[in-house]
């Protein structure tokens, strides 16, 4: 997933996912304007060693309970977000030396950031 660049639009969100979502070493995933993904619980992103995420304020990674952003993703008899809902955001170029490669982000509800 992404293994290409890709340009996230309105159109395609709110984007709900269960997997181990991969940036790849010469990707780009570029959220527009206003766009989220939403993650189920086990589910997190990952950018490699030379990939990046690019991402405005008004865009956001969230726990798929969080019914606050793109509506109800879970039902709506459901518990509410918690921290840990999901793994949460890798960036390998932190460990690789290269720099933060994510820019703007807004994530909620992650077990952890490694950014
Ligand atoms: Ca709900």
């Amino acid at each position: 997933m992404f293994v290409e660049s890709h340009y996230l639009t309105a159109t395609e969100v709110p984007f709900v996912t269960d997997q181990m979502l991969s940036v790849g070493n010469t990707a780009t995933l570029t959220m527009g304007a206003n766009t989220a993904i939403k993650f189920m619980a086990g589910a997190s992103i990952q950018i490699d060693v030379g990939g990046s995420l690019t991402m405005p304020g008004t865009c956001v990674f969230t726990s798929y309970r969080d019914d606050t952003v793109k509506g109800d993703t879970d039902g709506p008899t459901t518990p509410g977000p918690a921290t840990g809902d999901w793994i949460g955001l890798w960036d390998s170029n932190l460990f690789a030396g290269s720099g933060d490669w994510v820019t703007g982000a807004n994530i909620r509800y992650a077990l952890n950031v490694w950014l």
